[in-house]
């Protein structure tokens, strides 16, 4: 069977075909307008990037190289005893758009394994961290340092071809997934159980067994699953969100991939993108709270309108592009419907309800383009359910997880030899100027 490495060369050229037949052929056909409201409007809707590994639908969501997320769920191998699809095998079909076998995954877990170890500095300035500094904070800073080792930024020291570049941004990217969780497990382990042994990366677990490991959790199988399929499906949303968008950014610099997905992280950790998980859990247990243990759906329906009458949105509901539920909430719904203990959770029982009526509250209310659930609408309530009650920690298992899609994105980037990002901004005399010609 192939290696990683031999299937991205013989994936590339191809795609550089296309690129320049696209240049050369099309390179003048328009595509779509610019509108003032675009330029205004946060650039929403605008067609201006180039992103290899997903695109996202309003309609149907999130597809991987074409696949949706119930093919992929048929199709991407699972850890050995599991049964969900894990990060290793949605990270292989992220890079070259073809499905792994179970041995190439096997393989490409254990070479995660193998790079999961942090070197010792990194290991020393996390220590050093205060336990109040924000998890988000400690993990964008221990990544930045990771950089410390970058083989693209050696390899560009010393003078490499252009054509090169994308060989040592993998080398990079995979080691940089490698050490993740180990990164984002000391953090856990300093800010939460200070004190407690943290355990080693085992070269015979995944990537997820090796984190749920480090975190504690490695005995709660059903916990490890969800944490698979959780990191597998959040590993890309193509490249408009603010995470995806600041790594291909910074990326286009040249700056190396530990610092270009360090930006990253930065923009996932804010309220209005990644944070929003832990807002969801807040709002249903304040729910809980307030109506007690039997809680009706008119009971739901007027704590909705609550919230909404003090003039906040509903966290896990709405979504900057999809206009129907999230299939990323389907998938976590059906794994919560598949487990006994999971169906009877009272928190996961208060989201399903709360499903029930949400959707045409928020119609009737009448502002949102999209009143139906989104992926954050459920994703923290099993990590509350099996004890992992920090709110201030689920954007990190994020952060775990979108380095699949960002890290891909600047392999290919460099594949395709994509030049610096400038688009060109205008001040509102500039842009009434050009609306008056
Ligand atoms: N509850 C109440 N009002 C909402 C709403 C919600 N869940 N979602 C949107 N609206 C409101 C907006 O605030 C906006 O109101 P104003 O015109 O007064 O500003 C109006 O409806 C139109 O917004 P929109 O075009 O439908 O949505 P946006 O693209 O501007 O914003 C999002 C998208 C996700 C930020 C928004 O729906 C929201 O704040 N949702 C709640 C937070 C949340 O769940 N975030 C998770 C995002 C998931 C992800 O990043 O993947």
């Amino acid at each position: 069977t192939k290696s990683l490495r031999e299937t991205m060369k013989e994936v590339i050229p191809p795609k550089q075909e296309q690129l320049k037949k696209l240049k050369v052929e099309h390179g003048q056909t328009v595509v779509g307008d610019v509108k003032v409201d675009n330029i205004i409007g946060g650039m929403r809707g605008l067609k201006a990037m180039l992103w290899e590994a997903s695109v996202l639908d309003p309609i149907e969501g999130i597809r991987f190289h074409g696949l949706s997320i119930p093919d992929c769920q048929k199709v991407l191998p699972a850890a050995p005893a599991g049964k969900e699809m894990i990060p290793e095998s949605m990270l292989w079909l992220l890079l070259t758009g073809q499905v792994p076998t179970a041995e190439q995954t096997k393989e490409l877990s254990r070479e995660l394994a193998e790079k999961g170890d942090l070197p010792k500095f990194v290991e020393d300035l996390v220590d050093s961290f205060p336990r109040s500094l924000h998890p988000m904070t400690q993990l964008g800073m221990g990544v930045a340092a990771l950089n410390h080792d970058s083989q693209f930024q050696a390899a560009y020291e010393k003078g490499i071809k252009k054509s090169e570049y994308w060989t040592h941004t993998l080398e990079d990217s995979i080691n940089l997934i490698a050490r993740l969780p180990a990164l984002a497990a000391r953090i856990y382990r300093n800010v939460y159980k200070p004190g407690t042994e943290l355990a080693g990366v085992q070269k015979d677990l995944d990537l997820v067994g090796n984190y749920s490991n480090m975190l504690g959790y490695g005995h709660n199988e059903t916990l490890t699953e969800y944490l698979r399929l959780y990191i597998a499906l959040h590993g890309d949303h193509e490249g408009g969100n603010a995470s995806a968008h600041t790594a291909h950014l910074v990326g286009s610099t040249l700056s190396d991939p530990y610092l270009s997905y360090s930006a990253a992280l930065f923009a996932l950790a804010g309220p209005l993108h990644g944070l929003a998980n832990q807002e969801v859990l807040r709002w249903q247990l304040a729910m809980q709270k307030e109506l007690g243990d039997k809680i009706s759906q008119e009971d739901i329906k007027a704590y909705l309108w609550k919230t909404l009458n003090s003039g906040q949105v509903v966290p896990g509901y709405g979504h900057g592009v999809l206009r129907n539920p999230d299939p990323r909430f389907i998938a976590l719904q059906e794994f919560c419907d598949s487990r006994s203990d999971l169906k009877s959770s009272p928190i996961i029982d208060l989201v399903n309800k709360t499903f029930q009526v949400a959707p045409n509250v928020l119609k009737e209310h009448g502002k949102t383009k999209n009143p139906y659930p989104n992926v954050d609408a459920t994703s923290g309530c099993v990590l509350y359910h099996y004890g992992l009650t920090e709110f201030k920690y689920y954007t990190v298992i994020f952060g775990v997880s979108r380095a699949l899609g960002c890290l891909t994105q600047l392999v290919w980037a460099r594949a395709l030899g994509l030049p610096l990002e400038r688009p060109k901004s205008l001040s509102m005399d500039a842009l009434t100027k050009i609306i008056k010609q």
